[in-house]
């Protein structure tokens, strides 16, 4: 048997009580958790509780807001997020976040999917916001603006505090952190469409625990402070950049989207120690000449996590800046974490092993556990585990086990000292920088393109971006001609329709059919196999 972390014991509360009533709490109430690093506005740890309460008093006295109630953000980072989130939670209510680069359409799927009873948003995303709130059916004065501004004719969420004159007697909600559920992120997890993966208080409360078993033993919130750029609405932004600078007392520099020499001006001026990034930024670190006009000296540690990292890069950040940069693992139906990287140098391109309180094991296509050092696909079970996918049974039962294993449709090993290593992926998901990428989508979307007679969209490498991009595969209508011109029409139809992210990159190639199974699904393998190597244009 392989290392194994000892278990911990995870109390079975929920989040808010886990943050804000934590009996061994190590650091003062009037530590800075968030700031703002082009206004300086901050949320000390004590204005963060007093806000949430008071949010959560609002929802309940203004708004009549009702346990399981669906609050959905639709906004970039911004410092208020914390405090909204758990004022939510603290009245008994569900956050779902939403990618900010949506386009109608897709905020119209995440709106009406997760019932969203209210939108929270930021003024330069109202154009989609107010258009999909009015198809989704979210009534004009639930269109709630977060941040610094405010716009005539629209709410602005501090209206929605009530001050502590008013406060009366009543309290928190009461939570079953085990059955009742704080988020809705969504995920494409093994198959189709983005599902809505249901996280219950215990699930993150756990992996929070989990985290910070192995993250504590070097992060101290006198010395460290963290760079916030990841996004808060993917579940790693979510819980690496929301709920740890809380729970750790860390203070975290909050950037609204990536720029790389805000990046590392931030890192310079506010002598940053450490962050979570997925592998792109950790490209730029180890071949951005920008890099060099920085002093980045106090960036000890980053963890990069979401898609693979390869070692040339681990080594080239740390011959050329000193830092250490560790990998970690973790999906969304797993809240997420749950393997880490102890030290960066043991188990040098492996994910760690598996955090306290997980079982792991690797299955065989025939569903038998393989043998230590064999290949196999990543099965887990524990506390962070999710309670499934919102309204689709069908989805939860094929992805867990009747004994509560979560099949991750990631293929790998672990080695004799208990670190894994991911080598392949038996899902669809395709990973764009860490960002997620559902072919089903993409195919839905070309479904409605004139040009299109068939299509099955697959992931291929693009070894300059060191990412996996999506790519077409084609099958033209009767009478299209197979030239450039078809392949620019097919790849702008989908740029129109989809978040940034999810443009086909990978271009188009053209095919004479789709193959599938006897029963219709697509064989994305024989398709994957066909262009391997495959060279980008
Ligand atoms: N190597 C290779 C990796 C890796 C990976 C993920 O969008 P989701 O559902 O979720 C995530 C979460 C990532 C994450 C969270 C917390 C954390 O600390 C951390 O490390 C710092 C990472 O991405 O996508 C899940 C899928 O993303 C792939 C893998 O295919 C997985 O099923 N993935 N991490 N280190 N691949």
């Amino acid at each position: 048997m392989a290392y194994r972390a000892p278990e911990i014991e995870i109390p079975k509360v929920d989040i808010w009580s886990a943050i804000f009533d934590r009996a061994s709490k190590p650091f003062p109430d009037s530590q800075i958790i968030y700031q703002n690093p082009d206004t300086g506005r901050h949320y000390t740890f004590s204005y963060l509780r007093e806000t949430t309460i008071s949010f959560g008093r609002g929802l309940r006295r203004k708004w009549a807001w009702k346990k399981n109630d669906v609050l959905a953000l639709f906004a970039q980072n911004c410092i208020d997020t914390p405090a909204i989130t758990w004022g939510v939670h603290w009245a008994g209510g569900i956050v779902s976040p939403a990618n900010p680069a949506y386009t109608v359409r897709e905020l119209v799927h995440h709106l009406k999917d997760s019932g969203a009873r209210a939108l929270f948003t930021q003024k330069n995303l109202l154009p989609v916001a107010m258009k999909a709130a009015e198809e989704a059916g979210i009534k004009k004065e639930c269109v709630i603006l977060i941040g610094d501004e405010e716009e005539r004719g629209l709410g602005y969420w501090r209206e929605l505090l009530v001050g502590s004159e008013e406060e009366g007697k009543e309290g928190k909600e009461v939570i079953n952190a085990e059955k009742d559920l704080a988020f809705l992120v969504y995920s494409s997890g093994t198959t189709g469409l983005p599902k809505g993966v249901m996280l219950s208080h215990y699930n993150v409360v756990s992996d929070m625990y989990m985290v910070h078993s192995s993250e504590s033993t070097f992060l101290h919130w006198k010395d460290d402070s963290l760079l916030s750029v990841l996004p808060y609405y993917h579940i790693y932004g979510l819980q690496c950049l929301v709920h740890f600078p809380a729970f750790f007392g860390l203070k975290s520099i909050v950037m609204t989207s990536f720029d790389l020499n805000k990046f590392c001006q931030i890192i310079q001026d506010h002598k940053i120690t450490y962050t979570y990034v997925a592998p792109p930024v950790v490209l730029h670190l180890a071949k951005s000449p920008v890099v060099e006009k920085y002093d980045l000296r106090s960036l000890r540690m980053i963890t990069s996590g979401a898609a693979p990292l390869s070692k040339e890069l681990i080594f080239k950040v740390h011959e050329r800046l000193g830092t250490e940069v560790k990998q970690a693992y973790g999906l969304s139906e797993t809240s997420p974490v749950t393997h880490m990287q102890k030290k960066w140098n043991l188990g040098l391109g492996s994910n760690g092993p598996p955090l306290p309180n997980l079982v792991v094991k690797f299955m065989s296509p025939e569903g038998v556990e393989v043998p230590l050092g064999k290949e196999g696909e990543l099965w887990i079970k524990g506390p962070s585990t999710f309670l499934g996918y919102h309204n689709n049974e069908a989805a939860t039962k094929s992805s867990m086990t009747p004994d509560g294993f979560f099949k991750t449709g990631d293929i790998g090993y672990e080695d004799k000292d208990g670190n894994m290593w991911i080598t392949d992926r038996v899902k669809e998901l395709i990973k764009y920088k860490g960002f997620q990428v559902a072919p089903a989508e993409l195919e839905g979307v070309l479904a409605g393109c004139e040009l299109v007679d068939d299509v099955a969209v697959i992931g291929v490498q693009d070894e300059e971006m060191h990412t996996e991009v999506p790519m077409a595969c084609v099958v033209p209508k009767q009478g299209v001609e197979r030239d450039q011109e078809a392949k620019r029409r097919i790849v702008e139809w989908v740029h129109e329709r989809v978040a940034g992210h999810k443009r086909l990159r990978g271009g188009v190639e053209w095919v004479e059919e789709v193959p599938k199974s006897a029963s219709g699904k697509i064989l994305r393998r024989v398709l994957k196999e066909k262009f391997k190597g495959y060279k980008l244009v």
